[in-house]
């Protein structure tokens, strides 16, 4: 990472992030044929905490059906949820760093959107498309705070299924009452990605909030702030790692545990002995 980090700043990252099923991988895989049309070769990052394979292993059929992999600018990388010291969002921030390196134009960044570790690996993005589907119905006004949070844009994925409209409508009514300042208003596009349908428009809006937080200066702002949250993030695992150890397992932290457990001693000062042990 030190000899390639200088190399590293180039790459425009895009985010997808949504329910499993939503279309997520045949999206980005028809994206991936318009960045190629254009000329760009690219990174795709696959993320699926409920991947049974772990680190740098070979992939499911999510992988198999894009019809890149044999294609030399395309490179796709496939992560589990397991395995990754320090946790799943800096591993996959360094696999963005090396696919930058690499000299990509773009990194696309596949996320099932349901846990904490997930969103933090969807901030790792420049760009972040949320893809839902219809039927969602009510379920989207229970769409958790945190993606609507980090939309840039939304794909109402499987347009050809019958309550689109009534989706788009929601969400619509949903960014209304968001009374947060906005510098930008997601724009909502309609998709069949199983049909190449939408996928120009949603390329298109891509591009115009890329154009948009580089005019804005909005970009730098935000990468330096993410940035900032990356080197938070290792710091606290290492000191945590330091005071700690590698799980709360250690004969150490149990003893010291039970000496909370039976009222010898309180959690405050548990913790300092921890400490203490450790500057020692
Ligand atoms: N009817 C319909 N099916 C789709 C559409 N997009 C994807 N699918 C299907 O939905 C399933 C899940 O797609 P996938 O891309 O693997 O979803 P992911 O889990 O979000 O990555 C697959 O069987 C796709 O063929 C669409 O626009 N319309
Ligand atoms: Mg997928």
């Amino acid at each position: 990472m030190r000899e390639l980090f200088p190399w590293t700043g180039n790459a425009y990252t895009v985010g997808f992030t949504g329910p499993p099923g939503a279309g997520k991988s045949t999206l980005v895989d028809d994206l991936v044929q318009l960045a190629r049309a254009e000329g760009d070769r690219l990174g795709v990052i696959a993320v699926d905490p409920n991947s049974p394979f772990t680190g740098g292993a070979i992939l499911g059929d999510r992988i198999r059906m894009m019809r890149h992999t044999v294609d030399p600018g395309v490179f796709i990388r496939s992560m589990g949820s397991r395995g990754h010291l320090g946790g799943l969002a800096p591993a996959a921030a360094q696999a963005r760093d090396v696919l930058d390196a690499m000299g990509m134009s773009y990194v696309f960044l596949e996320t099932v959107g349901v846990g904490q570790s997930e969103l933090e690996v969807a901030e790792l993005a420049d760009t972040t498309v949320v893809v839902l589907t219809p039927g969602l119905g009510d379920s989207v006004q229970t769409i958790k705070a945190g993606i609507m949070e980090i939309a840039d844009i939304f794909a109402v994925n499987k347009a050809d299924q019958p309550d689109t409209e009534r989706t788009v409508a929601d969400l619509k009514e949903l960014l209304r009452l968001d009374s947060r300042p906005r510098s930008w208003t997601p724009p909502i596009v309609k998709t069949v990605a199983t049909a190449e349908e939408g996928t120009t428009p949603l390329w298109a809006a891509v591009h115009e909030h890329r154009r948009h937080l580089e005019v804005s200066g909005e970009l730098s702002h935000r990468r330096r702030e993410r940035m900032a949250r990356r080197i938070v993030e290792i710091v606290t695992h290492r000191v945590r790692h330091e005071i700690v150890g590698p799980s709360a397992e250690t004969p150490r932290f149990q003893t010291i545990l039970d000496e909370v457990v039976e009222r010898r001693t309180d959690p405050l000062t548990a913790a300092s002995k921890l400490q203490e042990g450790r500057s020692r």
